[in-house]
């Protein structure tokens, strides 16, 4: 059976539009999924050390029929080969980053794998590319991502205009 996920994106390496570009290609060939959609991107001040340099965040659909853990796998693996690819000492190890939003209506809660992500609610840089994708999406507790919007100021967050003519 296929379940819908939405993925939270995240790179802030000196390229990271590219990053999120290259994370995208390896989404798009998972077995037995199929990417659906993505949001734009968005550039976002970082949340953490404010040394860090700004991130680009997007959320992706995609539909699959992976276990969450199985998907997990797969997503840290892609975190895995971008880091090594990609890695610049200067912004520190986090090259990429692919968080598991949401699992169609499933609640997950093990060792390796919280599922909705822990801080969901709070992030303007998840809400709003979550809102471009399924602007009427309700969390499996019951809360509607219009309430979330309306608590979770747009406050430091840029929309980007796409890179490319596809996206
Ligand atoms: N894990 C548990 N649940 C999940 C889930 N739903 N999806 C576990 C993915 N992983 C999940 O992750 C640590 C462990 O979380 C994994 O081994 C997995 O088993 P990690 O990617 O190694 O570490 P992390 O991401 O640095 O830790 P954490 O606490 O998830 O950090 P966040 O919350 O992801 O924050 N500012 C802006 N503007 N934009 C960003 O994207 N991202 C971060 C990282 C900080 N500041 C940011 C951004
Ligand atoms: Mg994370």
């Amino acid at each position: 059976m296929m379940e819908r996920v939405y993925l939270g994106l995240g790179s802030n390496l000196a390229e990271p539009r590219r990053q999120l570009d290259a994370a995208l290609d390896a989404l798009a060939q998972l077995p037995d999924s199929q990417l659906v959609a993505v949001s734009a991107f968005y550039a976002s001040d970082p949340l953490g050390p404010p040394e860090q340099p700004r991130y680009v965040n997007a959320v992706a659909e995609l539909d699959t029929a992976l276990a969450p853990l199985a998907l997990l796998d797969a997503t840290q693996a892609i975190e895995q080969q971008q880091g090594r690819v990609r890695k610049d000492e200067r912004w520190g190890p986090r090259t990429l980053d692919i968080d598991i939003l949401l699992f169609g209506e499933r609640l997950i809660d093990e060792p390796r794998l919280q599922v909705p992500h822990y801080h969901l609610q709070a992030r303007a840089f998840v809400l709003y590319p979550l809102a471009d994708l399924a602007p009427e999406l309700h969390l499996p507790d019951g809360r509607r991502l219009p309430d979330l919007l309306s608590a979770c100021p747009f406050e430091g967050l840029e929309r980007l205009v796409p890179s490319s003519p596809a996206r």
